[in-house]
């Protein structure tokens, strides 16, 4: 449901329905918020684990980006960072071949990513991002030494991104659909793993077809409950940065205010004024 209210951007949401749809964060859940900026969560992961350090907590923190990620200055700060404060943090790099439409070609011309954690210093594992089981025990075993001996490790997951990179992106201007249609068909991480469960009897297409059902049901219902709820207040666009608003910020709010009531027709009616 709370995945749900963010998508929505509704007064339930813990993000006030500031970020973008599907970049959730949780306290709750220690979970947070997806970067909209590019890598920017790296040198965040980094400084949370060494809290957790300094803490002397039994954890670690972990932290997803893509190829495109390692290509910004963040990636190189975070890791160097990381390895000289003896961070426990868990990089996990999905190397997807893709940056949008930047191939990797022309993003590095290094052995992929793998190298460049060895290169600072930073266990790194290089694993096939499209073998869940293989993915699982990299992780069990980076969480492992990332805990035990207060590391940060590296791991880089060799996939291809079967989808377009967003709604608004149209792969196939930038790549060859026989490429994607192979990936998707043949290696597909998903029906992979099926074919191990099912082949080892702990998996059918009747237990398939209940579970998809079911969450289909669960995930339509956390909709039309979001879709209800009030969007949040205009107010909260203008809080949460200054502990007292300065003079600029609240003369767009009232600017703002003054526009909707000139053309109240533009402004949908459901946002709290
Ligand atoms: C700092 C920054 N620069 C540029 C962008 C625009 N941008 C959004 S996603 C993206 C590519 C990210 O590549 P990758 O992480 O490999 O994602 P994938 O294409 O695999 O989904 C870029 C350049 C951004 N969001 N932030």
């Amino acid at each position: 449901q709370e995945f749900a209210n963010q998508c929505f951007g509704n007064r339930a949401d813990n993000g006030k329905g500031r970020q973008m749809p599907i970049h959730y964060g949780s306290n709750k859940h220690n979970y947070f918020t997806v970067a909209s900026t590019v890598a920017t969560q790296l040198s965040h992961a980094v400084g949370a684990a060494y809290a957790l350090k300094m803490d002397g907590r039994d954890a670690c923190t972990v932290t997803y980006f893509g190829d495109g990620g390692t290509s910004t200055g963040d990636f190189h700060a975070a890791l160097n960072f990381a390895a000289v404060m003896e961070a426990p943090v868990i990089f996990f790099c999905r190397n997807n071949g893709w940056a949008i439409s930047t191939p990797v070609s022309d993003q590095f011309r290094s052995d992929g990513i793998v190298v460049r954690g060895l290169a600072y210093g930073v266990l790194s594992i290089r694993v096939d991002g499209n073998d869940a089981l293989a993915i699982f025990s990299a992780v069990q075993a980076a969480r492992r030494m990332a805990i035990r001996e207060s590391r940060p490790v590296l791991i880089e997951a060799l996939t291809y991104r079967a989808g377009h990179h967003s709604t608004s992106d149209d792969s196939t201007k930038y790549r060859a659909a026989h490429e994607i249609e192979l990936w998707r068909t043949e290696r597909d991480p998903v029906s992979r793993f099926r074919k191990w469960i099912e082949g080892n009897g702990w998996w059918s297409d009747e237990a398939e077809s209940e579970l998809r059902s079911s969450v289909r049901k669960q995930l339509l219902h956390a909709i039309q409950v979001a879709e209800k709820v009030e969007k949040p207040p205009i107010a909260d666009i203008f809080t949460d940065v200054y502990d007292s608003p300065p003079s600029n910020l609240r003369e767009q709010e009232t600017l703002l205010r003054e526009t909707i009531k000139r053309h109240p027709q533009d402004y949908p009616s459901e946002f709290p004024r």
